[in-house]
């Protein structure tokens, strides 16, 4: 059966629980990670060197890295439409993903850890402010593509909306400012059509 590592309040960890839900894959989750442990331990180190969460293990094939884990197990165990078979429909996917990690990420990442993990007197303004503002942009450029859209690469859930669906969940549950941005709204809405989506994602910041 898959195995999967990882604390349920990671956002990664939540991205391929999103994902095994949704796809009704069997799976066994292991608690790990921050005060729980477990990556800590040396045996760990040889299924995943970086030590990070989520980590999976599928009949024996190890892999680690959250969006390419979403892409393994939708490709793998997921219906057609989920995973797109098509170059140019592909490469869509993977630029968002990749968009997701290597630019919501750098604004989000520290925002979330400075609103919510770190003691409101030791926050920093300044980075709270610079990355909020950062956010906006990143959240407008999803509702100008949304704004013909009812998902991602089109008119159903794909793989796609996974990793950006959870960024929005954290965006709009943070207290910072949201501008109106009615496209990227009726999508949120959307994905909250979804159970795996309200359980695993929908998750109080912690
Ligand atoms: N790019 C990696 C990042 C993995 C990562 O940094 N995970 C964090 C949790 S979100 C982690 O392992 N933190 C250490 C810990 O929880 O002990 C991925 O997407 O899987």
């Amino acid at each position: 059966m898959l195995k999967i590592w990882g604390r349920t309040n990671s956002i990664n960890v939540q991205k391929v629980l999103w994902t095994v839900e949704e796809l009704n894959i069997h799976y066994q989750r292991i608690d790990a990670g921050l005060q729980i442990g477990v990556n800590n331990e040396e045996w760990f180190a040889n299924l995943n060197p970086n030590r990070t969460i989520p980590t999976i293990e599928d009949d024996g094939f190890v892999l680690w890295e959250s969006n390419v884990i979403i892409r393994y197990l939708t490709e793998r165990y997921g219906p057609e439409e989920f995973y797109p078979t098509d170059p140019q429909q592909k490469a869509l996917m993977e630029q968002w993903m990749d968009w997701q990690q290597t630019t919501v990420m750098l604004d989000l990442g520290p925002l979330f850890l400075s609103l919510i993990r770190t003691p409101k007197d030791q926050q920093d303004a300044e980075l709270i402010s610079r990355t909020a503002e950062n956010m906006e942009q990143h959240m407008a450029i999803l509702d100008g593509h949304l704004r013909d859209k009812d998902y991602l690469l089109g008119p159903k859930l794909t793989a796609t909306d996974i990793p950006v669906g959870a960024v929005v969940y954290r965006w709009y549950a943070l207290d910072v400012p949201h501008p109106e941005f009615p496209a990227l709204k009726d999508w949120y809405k959307r994905l909250q059509t979804s159970s795996a989506y309200r359980e695993q994602i929908m998750k109080p910041l912690s």
